[in-house]
């Protein structure tokens, strides 16, 4: 039973203003500022938070060759985190994911990876524009949405070390998969701390002790029905 008092009213405005507070995408730059009152853009949109491609001419970042990085600035205590890619100078198809296995994330603040690999059938040359979709997903199961346009370029770098450091308190997991309870894959990432993650990240040692295989089991399962709703949300 829950009774809807003064202190769950007030929990409730104070999650409705955490929720207000979505995430930006630092780099490479985003289409537009989507947390600017105003804007018109919403990033509840899919995709891209509405904002259209081509509203700015100069908004394309360089990316090398190999993939980017990628810098977030994350407003929630915890996220689900998803990237993808499509090809094109108008993008409308994300078919590409960057990250095949996504991210359990904990804490707020940046969240900064050096080098984003590439899907092994994605072909790019010098010249070759994209745009990425960064996807986080909460615990209602609705998802955020924001885009940064990019081209390949040869002579693109990444970030240099000291332009890409996580916050005190954030880190993130690679979520495994349970095939016939054997662990197919397992965070194996160098900016995963695993401190103050209550939900994931067991998987670095490479061997689950029972405790941690059965909160995989429940990250599992409640994150197929995220998915489920997720996909549904999309209209798919
Ligand atoms: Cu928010």
């Amino acid at each position: 039973m829950v009774q809807l008092t003064t202190t769950t009213l007030a929990g409730l405005l104070t999650t409705v203003q955490l929720a207000t507070a979505h995430f930006s995408i630092d780099y490479p730059s985003w289409r537009a500022n989507s947390l600017q009152s105003g804007s018109g853009f919403s990033q509840w949109v899919y995709p891209c938070a509405g904002v259209p491609g081509g509203l700015s001419t100069t908004n394309r970042t360089d990316w090398p060759l190999t993939g980017g990085s990628l810098k977030l600035d994350l407003h929630h205590p915890w996220t689900y985190v998803f990237v993808n890619l499509g090809l094109g100078e108008n993008v409308t198809n994300f078919n590409y994911t960057l990250t095949p296995n996504f991210w359990n994330e904990t804490g707020n603040g940046t969240l900064c990876i050096p080098s984003m690999p590439l899907p092994a059938d994605l072909t790019v040359t010098d010249g070759t524009k994209a745009s990425l979709q960064v996807v986080t997903l909460g615990d209602s199961g609705s998802a955020l949405y924001n885009c940064a346009d990019i081209t390949f370029r040869s002579n693109a770098t990444s970030l240099p070390s000291s332009d890409c450091a996580n916050s005190p308190g954030v880190s993130y997991a690679v979520v495994n998969q349970e095939v016939n309870g054997t662990t197919t894959s397992s965070s194996a990432n160098g900016t995963t701390s695993g401190s103050g993650n209550s939900t994931g990240g067991s998987g670095t040692s490479g061997k689950n002790s029972g405790a941690a295989m059965g909160v995989d089991m429940v990250v599992m399962t409640s994150v197929v029905g995220l998915v489920v709703a997720f996909v549904a949300g999309m209209g798919l």
